[in-house]
């Protein structure tokens, strides 16, 4: 009895937490948030125009891929996605769930047997994933200020799905932050400075350009499937600062190997998740989460040709993906 007493109360404490995160900081802000989302007039219509879908996949042109290619040189190709699987770290309420549908033997002479599986799970958000502008909003409004009420149906989004998303081709630029401050892998709730991004790629002796997609290497994937606790508690990260300013580099993508690419929780208490914002609602500009990257470190690759076709899931919020490097 005392048991069902103890754990209840916990349950109970548990669901206000969950409520009041919800809710937003439950004491009165003693001063202005750091960071606040961008007027109506500042973020729409977009650079792409009113009624635009695409973001920063307009930035992907033929002009692109030519140029990507010329960066293939031995045609090594390295994987960018961990295997989708049962022990993956789940953000939230998030799940993904294989019962394979074996055998059916067809009743032919040659007894062809046949199996398939069934997956349970949010496959827009899982795993190695890619988040499209339907996933993120400010209050009712999304990428482009399409209205949340006017855009969402029961079956799925009727605008901004992420079956607008091109397929990438473009120069991966892998900025290797961890590896810039001498660590393998960064603290806990670390804040990416522009200083860290800009002293990286010089060590790196790169710069980014327009179309870029640009890849943040924190160390944080070695707990990915590891220590999945911890790997969702917190994580190091861009803040809005280095967001801001990736931004205005153009990037097709920003992608990292923890679960949010931002840092989290982010260091203004009165915040949360702002480069989810940043990136996906004012600035058009898709974000890749969960990457790994381990490869590439320790093979010192930096500048390479990135492949990623997200899946044409008609009104999603996402997909998980499975890109790839080639050098
Ligand atoms: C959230 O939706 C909070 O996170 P993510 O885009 O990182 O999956």
């Amino acid at each position: 009895m005392k048991r069902i007493a103890c754990c209840s109360a916990a349950l109970g404490a548990l669901v206000a937490a969950t409520a009041a995160e919800a809710q937003g900081p439950a004491q009165a802000p003693t001063q202005a948030p750091t960071w606040s989302v961008p007027a109506e007039n500042q973020r729409c219509p977009s650079k792409w125009g009113a009624g635009d879908e695409r973001g920063s996949g307009n930035l992907m042109k033929p002009q692109v891929v030519l140029d990507t290619v010329k960066l293939i040189k031995t045609g090594e190709v390295i994987d960018l996605a961990h295997v989708l699987g049962g022990t993956m770290p789940f953000f939230g309420t998030r799940r993904f769930d294989i019962h394979l549908k074996r055998t059916f033997m067809n009743a032919f002479s040659n007894e062809r047997g046949s199996n398939e599986e069934m997956v349970l799970s949010e496959i827009g958000q899982v795993g190695t994933q890619f988040d499209g502008f339907a996933h993120q909003s400010w209050r009712n409004q999304h990428y482009n200020c399409f209205k949340t009420d006017e855009i969402s149906s029961r079956g799925g989004f009727t605008k901004l799905g992420v079956e607008n998303a091109p397929a990438f081709i473009t120069r991966g630029v892998l900025i290797d932050v961890a590896g810039f401050k001498g660590v393998e892998m960064l603290g806990d709730s670390y804040e990416i400075t522009v200083d860290d991004l800009q002293g990286a790629l010089k060590k790196q002796n790169l710069t980014l350009k327009p179309a870029d997609a640009v890849i943040i290497h924190t160390g944080w994937g070695k707990l990915y499937g590891k220590d999945n606790a911890r790997f969702v508690k917190s994580c190091p990260g861009i803040g809005v600062k280095a967001a801001e300013w990736l931004a205005s580099q153009s990037p097709v993508l920003l992608g990292s190997d923890n679960w949010p690419v931002e840092v989290a929780p982010n260091p203004d208490p009165q915040l949360s998740l702002p480069v989810h914002q940043i990136a996906l609602v004012v600035n058009g500009i898709h974000l890749l989460e969960n990457l790994k990257l381990d490869e590439m470190v320790a093979k010192n690759v930096h500048e390479f040709a990135f492949f990623m076709v997200p899946l044409k899931l008609k009104g999603g919020t996402g997909s998980t993906v499975s890109p790839i490097a080639v050098r």
